[in-house]
């Protein structure tokens, strides 16, 4: 097999030393990116602060300096909106034009919302994935194991952050989710992080799109090949759908009534499930009143049964419900490990889950360079090696699996996770996915994120 040819044990003393050259990698790679009080997602391809990439960015950063993460997140948190959404993205108005599209000018939020920041840096009006308040609690994890200055500091931040974490989480639990089904409705393939995973397709064919004025890809730029981005046709949907949401006003009452894409998004859900659990302790370091505590535990407990109603027990996956068709979206990718993610499962699920984890559907896939799941399924038709979300391996997504075997008690699967996710790092650097048979890294270089989930995995 070539997993097998490729693999010459390294001596113990042998990985160590490249452990440690990696880790003072990782935080050169940081060091690059910080921006002063926020770090960007990467050096060309993505030059603004990114949502759920600052929460990833937090939780490296917590180890070199827990005052300098806490500073990425209170950041990205002085751009919420008066609703609480945290937005996607927040644009530095100092990137030189023609770096980043679409940027503020085409987003225009201030001028489309009064609920958004009315004054520069300005922001887009999507969300991402709810990761903070698990990094939040990291950070506080990591002060545990600093000076006594270093703990009060942190607790100072608890105190700052959690009434914004708490109104962020509201946000999700009740614009994103008028129907009280515990999980939270995306407007936009962005809104999901995985952007053109085929999680999407079905969705996404349903949009029939209009007359759009002609507009740059200068992300093409900075890849190899452009079979690594999303295609035009997508890039097509990805605006019109922008340009209805800004028509709208950004205003979440209409956009429910009246936008073509509206998904329950079952990885965002379960990141929500996790992070109101990471809430609940940040609430009681802080000694938040009972009645939030109630309510948090509450919107956990939701998430979890939203979730429930979501498993494929076919597929033994969790599968997104397109809300417009009133159906289910029928596509393995690993956004179906979100119970795992979420975590409180019964065993049976959990072992369930396992076993498709760990079988050629993904993980154990035997054209697979490193036992790592691709980000969609090999055995599904629209799966692509190269391609973005459709099929490369993500080492964040690998941190969320290896975090969530962690919590579920199960260490020696956690262990594995860890130290085969480390592998492309090593031989491919701090790349934004990797080809799952090649190991070739792919889309950006010096990704931010990358880097962070190696600090955790290496010093943490
Ligand atoms: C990618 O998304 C942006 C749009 O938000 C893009 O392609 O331009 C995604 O991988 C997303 O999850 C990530 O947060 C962002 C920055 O790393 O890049």
């Amino acid at each position: 097999m070539l997993k097998a040819v490729l693999k010459v044990k390294p001596s113990p003393k042998e990985i160590l030393e490249e452990r440690g050259e990696l880790a003072v990698q990782a935080e050169e790679v940081l060091r690059q990116n910080d921006m002063g009080g926020w770090t960007r997602a990467a050096p060309g391809l993505y030059p603004h602060q990114w949502s759920w990439d600052s929460a990833f960015i937090a939780i490296g950063l917590a180890h070199l300096d827990v005052r300098r993460a806490a500073r990425e997140l209170r950041t990205l948190f002085a751009h919420q909106w008066r609703t609480g959404k945290v937005p996607h993205i927040v644009f530095n108005p100092k990137t030189p034009p023609k770096s980043y599209y679409p940027g503020a000018e085409h987003w225009a939020c201030a001028a489309a919302s009064p609920d958004a920041p009315p004054a520069p840096p300005y922001t887009s009006c999507l969300t991402q994935p709810p990761v903070h308040a698990i990094a939040a609690s990291r950070i506080w994890e990591a002060a545990g194991r600093e000076s006594e200055e270093g703990l009060s500091s942190t607790r100072d931040f608890l105190h700052g952050i959690y009434p914004r974490l708490f109104a962020w989480h509201r946000y999700l639990l009740t614009y994103r989710d008028p129907e009280e089904s515990g999980l939270v409705t995306i407007y936009h393939p962005w809104g999901s992080g995985t952007d053109n995973s085929p999680r999407w397709d079905a969705a996404l064919a349903a949009v029939e799109v209009g007359e759009l004025p002609p507009y740059p890809r200068y992300d093409l730029q900075h890849v190899t090949d452009s079979s690594q981005r999303p295609t035009n046709g997508y890039y097509d949907r990805y605006l019109w759908l922008v340009k209805l949401i800004k028509e709208a006003g950004c205003d979440e009452r209409t956009i429910y009534r009246s936008h073509p894409f509206l998904v329950k998004d079952v990885l965002s859900s379960a990141i929500l499930v996790a992070a109101n659990e990471a809430l609940l302790k940040i609430a009681e370091v802080i000694g938040a009143p009972d009645e939030d505590r109630e309510l948090i535990a509450g919107w956990a407990e939701r998430g979890r049964r939203g979730l429930d109603a979501c498993w494929d027990a076919d597929l033994k996956l969790c599968l997104d419900y397109d809300l417009r068709a009133d159906k289910p979206l029928r596509v393995r990718t690993v956004a179906g490990f979100a119970p795992l993610i979420a975590g409180g499962q019964d065993p049976d699920r959990v072992e369930a889950l396992l076993g498709v984890l760990d079988s050629p559907v993904f993980a154990e896939h035997p054209g697979s360079r490193w036992s790592l799941p691709p980000s969609t399924s090999p055995e599904e038709l629209r799966f692509h090696p190269r391609s973005y979300w459709r099929g490369p391996t993500w080492p964040v997504i690998n941190w969320l699996l290896w975090w969530s075997l962690l919590r579920a008690g199960n260490v020696e699967r956690a262990e594995r996770l860890r130290r085969v996710s480390l592998e492309p790092l090593a031989s491919g650097g701090f790349g934004e996915y990797f080809d799952p048979y090649t190991g070739e890294p792919l889309g950006s270089t010096s990704q931010s994120w990358t880097a962070a989930v190696a600090l955790d995995w290496l010093v943490g």
